[in-house]
């Protein structure tokens, strides 16, 4: 058996590759864009990486055809909520005509007795504005997207399940809600406020810490409990069928930010950037996690402390 991720480069991909190896017991490739590398992963295995641009659908139907994935995983994404209010364009080609590349790849390629099973990571934030009584959000809640990310991601969710559908393809579909740990992007909020605690600390930064709004309410789960859900949905999960990934408990941006600075020693005040204020902002997005526990058993183990120690302590190691 063999396993590919789809834009293994970024934050998620390393922790799937590792938890595949764990999981699932099977090779292991990984695409790149070309100007990208692929980290070691966690547990210090080297990854086998091929270069691929999900903007060229040839390609991905050559590469297919060259390696046949008995499970892929498509992780390729613009996946920044406030970069997608900088460059919709960019959101829109990759999230939405990238996916769909690959599913018509694979649609192609069908007809030769190919139909791998295939998991497509869409978010929480597609839920978008929930209505009250919604919390926490079910699957078959209303989708109503608050941002461009989150209307590309409810998109490639739709094409997804028209796919399966229409061609009998094993496409299930994930909303994952937000997930942190050690190596990801200081865009995203846990690590960006752990970068700047450790910034303060190493005396890098005046002791203000520059937030955005505190009052929204997230749901968090650690990557490294994320990815195994990811393992489990690819072999149990109904094709057709989309499950959330989350914790099942939204918690305040702000107690986040109190938690992260009580494990710091330093002495730190609060200020509000303006520039991490997004133009709208939705105020509560919490997963209901029945059906993917009913699917597969998967719930997360790691406490909100041990990850916020853990990305502390890689932005000690990193600055
Ligand atoms: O944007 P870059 O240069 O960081 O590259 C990202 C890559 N990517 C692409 N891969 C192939 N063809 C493209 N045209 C293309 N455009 C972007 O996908 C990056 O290396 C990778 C996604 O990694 P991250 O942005 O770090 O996302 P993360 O946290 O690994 O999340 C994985 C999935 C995404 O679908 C999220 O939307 C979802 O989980 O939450």
């Amino acid at each position: 058996m063999k396993a590919m991720i789809i834009g293994a480069a970024g934050f998620v991909g390393p922790y799937l590759a590792d938890a595949i190896q764990q999981d699932l017991l099977c090779e292991v490739v990984v695409t790149k864009l070309p100007h990208e590398t692929i980290a070691t992963t966690p547990n210090g295995n080297t990854l086998r990486a091929v270069n691929l641009d999900i903007l060229n659908p040839i390609a991905i139907v050559e590469l297919l055809r060259e390696e046949k994935p008995d499970y892929i995983f498509h992780l390729a994404a613009q996946s920044s909520v406030s970069y997608s209010w900088k460059n919709p364009a960019l959101t829109v080609d990759v999230n939405i005509k990238g996916a769909l590349n690959l599913l018509g790849a694979i649609r192609q390629l069908k007809p030769g007795g190919y139909n791998p099973r295939v998991l497509l990571i869409g978010s929480g934030e597609e839920y978008g504005h929930i209505k009250p009584g919604s919390v926490p959000i079910r699957e078959d809640c209303e989708l109503d997207p608050g941002n461009i990310y989150a209307a590309t991601k409810a998109c490639q969710n739709m094409m997804a399940t028209i796919y399966a559908h229409a061609y009998g393809l094993q496409l299930m579909m994930v909303r994952a809600f937000n997930h942190v740990g050690p190596r990801q992007a200081d865009i995203f909020v846990v690590s960006d406020f752990c970068k700047q605690v450790v910034r303060i600390e190493k005396g890098l930064q005046e002791p203000v810490m520059r937030v955005g709004n505190l009052a929204a309410k997230r749901d968090f789960t650690d990557v490294r409990d994320v990815v195994h859900a990811y393992t489990r949905l690819i072999q149990f999960g109904v094709p057709g069928e989309t499950y959330n990934v989350g914790s099942g408990h939204a918690i305040p941006i702000q107690e986040i930010l109190d938690k992260i600075v009580a494990q710091s020693s330093a002495e730190i005040s609060v200020e509000t950037d303006p520039a991490k204020l997004r133009p709208v902002d939705v105020p509560i997005i919490e997963a209901d996690t029945t059906k993917i526990f009913n699917a597969t058993g998967w719930k997360p183990t790691i406490p909100l402390e041990r990850t916020i120690a853990d990305t502390l302590d890689y932005w000690r190691e990193t600055l």
